[in-house]
């Protein structure tokens, strides 16, 4: 740097010195020029040192090249190594600014796709969430109707095994009952005790059958029907409503104008009449033939 300072300050005394008009100065056109190049090198100088030192050795070099030498000098930016690193640096800010796009883009893309992908993932787990809730739906239900079937089963197989039971002394079967035929004869109420005390009850008629059944005994007997709580509503011994009678008229009367012994709230099955519609309702006081059932 001293010498290039060494050499701006000669060139600086020789512009600005007294002319000496002595002298037989004499510069050609190409000596002017060389001139005027140092004072532009000189100024390139101060900004760039690196390209001052090259524009010295130019100069130096090639002092008497002419006028076209001002172009050689004149240097191009892509000859400066600022200008070069410049470029590099621009460059360099592309590419980042390309990878930093090229990331964001990516980014977007996966986060789209995750996107995507998660709401994927919980539209098939409420789904499998639907279809869990009605398999266990379907279950419960299964389960239900396992247990019915299972009681189902348990009361069939009782029945069976009483269906294949003897009858017991003094009783007989029909269908899939048995039945006990008194030999005395009590009052309504003493005969249900009876039959109570032999596990059973008075008979409850359920079917035309059962009734012909009964009504074949050709024996006047209590049946389980009575009108006690509640005179006129008739109810068999196990709390159900009657609905299919065999009463002959005129009954049911309760005893008419002038009972003999009182209301009449139980129900007996004559043998005086000619069909099946052979009930009476009689004084539960009255002394009768009682018919006990137990279902098998
Ligand atoms: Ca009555
Ligand atoms: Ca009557």
């Amino acid at each position: 740097m001293d010498r290039k300072h060494s050499k701006l300050l000669e060139m600086s005394e020789a512009i600005y010195a007294e002319p000496d008009m002595n002298k037989k100065v004499k510069f050609n056109r190409g000596e002017m020029e060389e001139r005027i190049v140092d004072i532009y090198v000189s100024a390139d100088t101060l900004r760039d040192g690196e390209t001052s030192t090259k524009r010295e050795e130019t100069a130096d070099t090639a002092p008497n090249n002419g006028p076209g030498d001002q172009h050689s000098v004149h240097v191009q930016w892509w000859e400066r190594p600022s200008g070069v690193a410049a470029v590099c640096l621009g460059l360099l800010c592309v590419l980042l600014l390309a990878g930093i796009i090229g990331q964001s883009l990516q980014y977007s893309n996966v986060s789209k796709n995750s996107s995507a992908e998660r709401d994927q993932l919980q539209t098939s787990n409420n789904n499998l969430t639907k279809e869990r809730d009605q398999l266990q739906t379907s279950y419960n239900n299964m389960t239900k109707e396992r247990d019915k079937l299972q009681t189902e089963r348990d009361v069939l197989s009782g029945r069976l095994t009483n269906l294949k039971k003897t009858c017991p002394e003094g009783w007989q079967r029909f269908e899939s009952s048995w039945y006990f035929l008194s030999t005395e004869t009590k009052t309504w109420k003493e005969s249900r005790q009876d039959c109570l005390e032999r596990g059973a009850d008075l008979v409850i008629i359920n079917s035309r059958e059962e009734q012909e059944f009964l009504f074949k005994l050709n024996k006047r007997v209590w049946i389980g029907l009575t009108d006690s709580d509640n005179e006129g509503t008739w109810k068999w011994v196990d709390g159900t409503p009657l609905t299919t009678w065999y009463w002959y008229y005129p009954q049911p009367d309760n005893g008419g104008a002038k009972p003999k012994n009182g209301e009449e709230d139980c129900v007996e099955i004559r043998t005086d009449q000619s069909d099946l519609s052979a009930w009476n309702d009689l004084s539960c006081a009255e002394n009768l033939h009682w018919i006990c059932e137990k279902v098998v």
